[in-house]
């Protein structure tokens, strides 16, 4: 990229801009969409105020402690959730949001109500908070199909229902990442303007990766196909370089690196937790959604992750995703471990 070039650009590309462009290819669209992703927007771009200002605010302590003012702190996580929960629900657009802090989703009332279903995570990674490693949020967005009282089945739908997925990165920069089904697109907020810019326009993951990222210290719990996929990707048989390993621990941060490096991220079932860790709705879906629209893959050790259908809102599996190749392979040793059964 020309830096110089680019300190002097006129013509930006903001997100909501791209937005209206893309709506713009539908006329009979009204533009719900479009404000809805502007709240989303909102919602990114407070986090990441918050974030950036955490550990100077002590916003970090745990809910319910109290500061040197002797006010009420509330934990970032927890304040992040009530931040999305009122900019998605005053957006007007929304009727059923299930976050990965609320036990139960909750039902938009009906003066308030549009017809799209938001599930999100609106700060993964705090076990990150403290030390300042990157975290992010996570969304994926559903639509009801008609006039109907939303239920629960409205979100218990398989991933490739989606219409749109996107997480926002609050690291070094904070970068958001879209897909309305139609690509990837990458958007760096501009501090000085306060807009999300087009910096990483139809983001394709490359076929294959040098780099594999999981938590290793589960190694002795791993079934068959994954710890024969960690051993090959350490010791490969084939005459090619072993991968490197890179784990952050805090999802958004591996997956945006898989995205643009390339490789695999996995997080598998084990012996403890035999669905994996991550939730299928709001870390499982969107990076899946992502993953494939960038021209990866995304497994669940069984079937293709998007076409999985949830029973619960906070349900888990295990997930492999990332470069097409790299999933191939893992794919393959678990059809084997299958067949030899
Ligand atoms: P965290 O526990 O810090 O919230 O789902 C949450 C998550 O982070 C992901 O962001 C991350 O990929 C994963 O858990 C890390 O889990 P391990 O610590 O078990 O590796």
């Amino acid at each position: 990229m020309d830096h110089e070039a680019d300190a002097y650009r006129t013509d930006l590309m903001t997100i909501t801009r791209f937005v209206l462009n893309e709506q713009s290819k539908y006329p009979e669209s009204r533009g719900d969409f479009t404000i809805l992703l502007s709240h989303i927007v909102l919602g990114c771009k407070f986090v990441c105020t918050a974030v950036n200002k955490a550990g100077l605010a002590k916003l970090i302590g745990l809910a319910g402690e109290t500061n040197v003012q002797g006010e009420e702190q509330k934990k970032l996580d927890v304040l992040s959730n009530e931040v999305f929960v009122k900019a998605l629900v005053s957006s007007g657009r929304t009727c059923i949001l299930v976050s990965e802090e609320d036990e139960e989703a909750t039902f938009v009332e009906r003066s308030k109500r549009g017809r799209y279903c938001v599930v999100f995570d609106p700060l993964d990674g705090s076990s990150n908070i403290d030390c300042g490693v990157s975290i992010g949020t996570i969304f994926g967005i559903y639509m009801v199909k008609d006039d109907h009282e939303p239920t629960l089945d409205d979100v218990l739908q398989p991933g490739k229902h989606m219409l749109a997925a996107g997480y926002c990165m609050y690291g070094s920069s904070c970068t958001l990442v879209l897909s309305t089904g139609e690509g990837v697109n990458g958007f760096t907020l501009d501090p000085s303007l306060g807009e999300f810019i087009l910096t990483h326009p139809d983001i394709k993951i490359p076929k294959k990766g040098k780099i594999y990222s999981v938590n290793e210290g589960n190694a002795k719990n791993w079934d068959a196909p994954t710890a024969k996929y960690v051993e090959k990707c350490k010791f490969p048989k084939d005459g090619s370089s072993p991968k490197s390993l890179r784990y952050i621990g805090s999802m958004v941060a591996d997956v945006h690196r898989t995205l643009l490096y390339g490789g695999i991220f996995l997080y598998p079932a084990d012996k403890k937790s035999p669905n994996g860790k991550l939730r299928v709705l709001y870390e499982v879906f969107p990076m899946s959604f992502l993953m494939e629209q960038a021209g990866g893959q995304a497994f669940t050790g069984k079937q293709r992750a998007l076409d999985l259908i949830p029973e619960k809102i906070h349900e888990r599996s295990p997930i492999f995703l990332g470069s097409y190749d790299d999933v191939e392979e893992i794919k393959e040793l678990y059809a084997a471990e299958v067949k030899g059964k």
